[in-house]
């Protein structure tokens, strides 16, 4: 029988390739983000390419109601969640602290961690009464050191990174696994999101070296969730081979 998982921001980049990833993998997938026609599109590929079911849920992580409600809402045949990947999040602006935009960094706070939040409090006490599951946060190099400019995406990074560790003490005793998957550069709509639609800009963010892309995560998240019941991966960093950290980068 296929394994349930429930994937937050399903509709690019990492999210969507962990969702095929799954998908082909023996999971059946609730696929969510706030782009309808999108995890419609989606669904549609997964039916192409594989034997998993789809669920569709749409709704934005930052609105606690819509959460709540979007969750509840599952059919009982897709309630019982294996495993969340806590994945949608972003970046939005690059700017020295005292030229941020307050709209900028709420984004961020909103999402990355409060949505992070939200999702958690919804799914997990569903796992604890199994007494199985397992939560994948998606956390980031930024969290792991800070750079330039990139004060509050860091800063929501580092929370991630503190969240997911607390998480871990706080889930030990219900045996619920808890993996930190703290990414470098992926080429996905990550830096056109964070400049705002400038895609000349994001573009130059991947020139000169080969990034990562959405399926080199989307294998270790598949790695992280298969291993035996005992098993239970922390933390990972993943670089492109060109890159050693969020500030340290080699061009080709
Ligand atoms: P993308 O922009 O390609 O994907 C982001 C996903 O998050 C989209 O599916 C988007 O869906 C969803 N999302 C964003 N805001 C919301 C919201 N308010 N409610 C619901 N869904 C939302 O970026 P990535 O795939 O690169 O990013 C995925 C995660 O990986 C993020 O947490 C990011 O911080 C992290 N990361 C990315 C790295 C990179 O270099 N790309 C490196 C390290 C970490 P929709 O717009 O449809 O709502
Ligand atoms: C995204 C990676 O280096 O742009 O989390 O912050 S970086």
């Amino acid at each position: 029988m296929n394994r349930i998982a429930l994937i937050t921001g399903a509709t690019s980049g990492i999210g969507r390739a962990t969702t095929i990833t799954f998908s082909q993998n023996n999971f059946d997938v609730i696929i969510t983000g706030r782009r309808k026609e999108l995890l419609e599109d989606l669904e549609k590929e997964i039916k192409s390419k594989s034997s998993g079911e789809v669920y569709i849920l749409n709704f934005d992580v930052r609105n606690k109601n819509e959460v709540d409600k979007a969750i509840d809402s599952l059919p009982q045949d897709w309630q019982n969640i294996d495993v969340l990947v806590n994945n949608a999040g972003l970046a939005v602006g690059l700017n020295h602290i005292q030229e941020g935009l307050i709209d900028d960094w709420e984004r961020m706070i909103d999402t990355n961690i409060k949505g992070l939040l939200y999702v958690t409090r919804k799914v997990s006490p569903r796992m604890i009464e199994k007494k199985h599951g397992h939560i994948i946060n998606i956390g980031s190099t930024a969290g792991k050191e800070t750079y330039e400019k990139g004060n509050v995406y860091c800063g929501t990074k580092h929370a991630v990174d503190a969240i997911t560790k607390g998480m871990r003490i706080d889930m030990l005793k219900h045996k619920i696994k808890v993996t930190a998957i703290n990414p470098g550069m992926v080429e996905t709509e990550f830096s056109l999101v964070r400049f705002k639609g400038d895609k000349e800009k994001a573009d130059t963010v991947y020139k000169g070296f080969t990034p990562l892309y959405g399926k080199d995560i989307a294998d270790a998240i598949l790695y992280v969730v298969t291993r035996p019941e005992h098993v239970c991966i922390n933390d990972i960093i993943i670089t492109a081979t060109s890159q050693a950290n969020s500030i340290y980068k080699v061009t080709e």
